[in-house]
């Protein structure tokens, strides 16, 4: 079975004002088609192609090392991208709740303590890349973010993605232009707790 894209879990004006129609429907059906497509060329014909992309980017030292760096790339995209959408909803101002609220609180301080921080990683994150906010396997919280398409579970599967915001351009460009820290204020507004809550407890 070859790698395929996700059902997007709203329409592509879902996220307005806040996220644009324009940049939804682009973003889903050109860059993260293009990383489906491109992750099953690299690994067509292959066993890796009938994995889970979860086996697959876990394990990228065993892909055959001609392929590594378009699996990297391309199959984090996909990995990265299926994670993000469901993580996003217009949410009317709601912040964390319940255990997820407490682990942020106890780690951060405070939920705008940990805003300020994630923000300043999402800002920094120097050219194209990611924002996550993960959690061990005691549960512990921390920020990191990466370059281009790789996940923090790249190098340490036993990591839980909590939150995670994509900073490439293609992300923001139409409606945010060169204002990298407007699209990443505007990310607190369309972030589902629920799902994160879940990802947290899973
Ligand atoms: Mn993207």
């Amino acid at each position: 079975m070859p790698f395929t894209l996700p059902q997007l879990p709203y329409n592509y004006d879902a996220l307005e004002p806040h996220l644009d129609a324009q940049t939804m429907e682009i973003h889903y059906t050109k860059h993260h088609q293009a990383y489906v497509d491109k992750l099953n060329a690299a690994l067509e014909g292959t066993d890796w192609a009938d994995q889970s992309i979860e086996e697959v980017i876990t394990n990228l030292d065993h892909i055959p090392a001609d392929k590594q760096k378009a699996v990297r790339n391309n199959g984090g995209g996909h990995y990265n991208h299926s994670f993000f959408w469901p993580l996003l909803q217009v949410n009317n101002g709601a912040t964390p709740t319940g255990q997820l609220a407490e682990a942020i609180d106890k780690h951060f301080d405070s939920f705008d303590a940990f805003k300020t921080e994630f923000a300043a990683a999402a800002t920094a994150q120097f050219g194209s890349g990611w924002a996550w906010l993960v959690a061990d396997q005691q549960g512990q919280l921390s920020i990191v973010a990466t370059p281009n398409q790789d996940n923090p579970r790249m190098d340490n599967p036993s990591l839980k993605l909590i939150l995670g915001l994509d900073v490439w351009e293609h992300a923001y460009y139409l409606k945010y232009q060169n204002k990298r820290p407007d699209y990443i204020a505007a990310f607190w507004n369309i972030i589902n707790w629920d799902v994160a809550e879940a990802n947290y407890t899973a």
